[in-house]
């Protein structure tokens, strides 16, 4: 098959799996084409099934916004013509599902049909989304996609409960590699960040608001008091600044260590006994997967898909979100040796099913299902 993916390049989730979901399907032996505005971030080895199309916003002195959707639209009639592509995938419903619905539109008037797959990854309904500033236009392209997935059972009941949905929504769950993600031996490293045999906890994010960074930090002092333990912060956002600040305050800036925005995280999620995803929203958790997939339990709120990846007593513990009394408690029981190396194993044989090699004949089903019905669609209306 030949298939367009739009994405956001950056480092956010949705980025990512659209990425490895492009690098896995391109392991099959499809042509996949990405159209973003740079290279996206994991888009880190050569195939000769992957190609990239960079979507170039020209600016003018009138535009105080410029028009990247426009850009976009027109850069998918270009490649959907030229590449013959069967099907275009767009992850993130805010402007990709509209802008393919546009590109689709064009492609019409010029014989071509090219069916487009939507896939809503969480913030483009729970967050953005809903706001009255983009509502009717996320209704509308999600209602005119030919395809629609959602990353979990939650945010698939989250998207019906807002919008007014007239398509069925297919829940496919993100997935993991685990021959990257996987506990490699770098036992130096944690040497070197743990001394004095201390437990290491981690912690992922964008550093936004509604992933409560705040509580991270609570969860880690209210640890540390019972069980000696460092603090490893991975990732780089808006309350960076608010957290080094929190640590200063509280004194515990020797034991914490902020690593910014890294490649490769599975170095540091080797040598991890527990991570931490303290967030009010989150329709799948990422990165909390790629963390059980290097043998790391993981302590989680139960907001969103969350619960649908975390098994509470078994690849961690899930918690009220706030609640960062019981989520220390649930760290300190994990972290006890006793216990350590059962819940690393729960983990583990958690992640395992979402092992990319399980959801990826998901996507594949998909596509055909959705490429026969818009061939039958288009035969009907000849
Ligand atoms: O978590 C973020 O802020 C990034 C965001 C995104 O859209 O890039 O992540 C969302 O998509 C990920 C991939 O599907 C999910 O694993 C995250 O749970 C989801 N984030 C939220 O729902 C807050």
């Amino acid at each position: 098959m030949r298939i367009g993916i739009v994405c956001y390049p950056t480092y956010g989730g949705s980025g990512v799996v659209a990425t490895e979901l492009g690098k896995a399907l391109a392991k099959e032996g499809h042509h996949v084409h990405f159209i973003t505005y740079s290279q996206p971030t994991r888009l880190d080895f050569f195939s000769e099934f992957l190609y990239y199309h960079e979507v170039n916003v020209k600016t003018y002195p009138l535009f105080d916004y410029p028009p990247y959707e426009l850009a976009l639209a027109s850069k998918m009639v270009d490649v959907v013509e030229h590449e013959k592509l069967d099907i275009l995938h767009v992850h993130y419903a805010i402007p990709h599902a509209s802008a393919a619905f546009m590109a689709k539109q064009i492609l019409q008037t010029k014989g071509i049909t090219i069916p487009v797959i939507t896939t809503l990854h969480g913030t483009d309904i729970t967050l953005v989304g809903k706001d009255a500033t983009y509502a009717p236009v996320v209704t509308f392209s999600i209602n005119a996609s030919d395809g629609v997935t959602a990353v979990s059972e939650d945010l698939k009941q989250d998207t019906l409960d807002h919008f007014d949905i007239n398509r069925e929504i297919r829940v496919i769950p993100n997935f993991v590699d685990i021959d990257r993600f996987k506990k490699q031996k770098k036992d130096h490293f944690k040497t070197a960040i743990c001394p004095n045999g201390e437990k290491l906890i981690v912690h992922t994010s964008n550093f936004r608001k509604v992933k409560r960074v705040q509580d991270v930090l609570d969860v880690f002092n209210r640890v540390r008091k019972i069980v000696p333990s460092k603090l490893l912060l991975v990732g780089d956002g808006p309350e960076r600044y608010q957290m080094e600040e929190l640590c200063r305050n509280c004194g515990t800036c020797d034991d914490v260590r902020f690593l910014g925005k890294l490649e490769a995280v599975e170095e540091v999620l080797s040598v991890a006994d527990l991570f931490l995803m303290t967030s009010e929203k989150e329709s799948f958790g990422l990165a909390a997967l790629e963390a059980m997939a290097c043998e790391v339990p993981v302590i989680s709120t139960n907001a969103g898909g969350l619960p649908e990846l975390n098994v509470d007593g078994v690849s961690g513990f899930v918690c009220d979100v706030g609640d960062t009394k019981t989520m220390a408690e649930k760290a300190i029981h994990i972290l006890d040796n006793a216990n350590l190396q059962k819940y690393k194993e729960g983990a583990l044989n958690r992640a395992k099913e979402f092992e990319v090699s399980n959801i990826l004949p998901m996507y594949e089903k998909y596509y055909t299902e959705t490429l026969e019905a818009s061939k039958l669609v288009s035969t009907i209306g000849k």
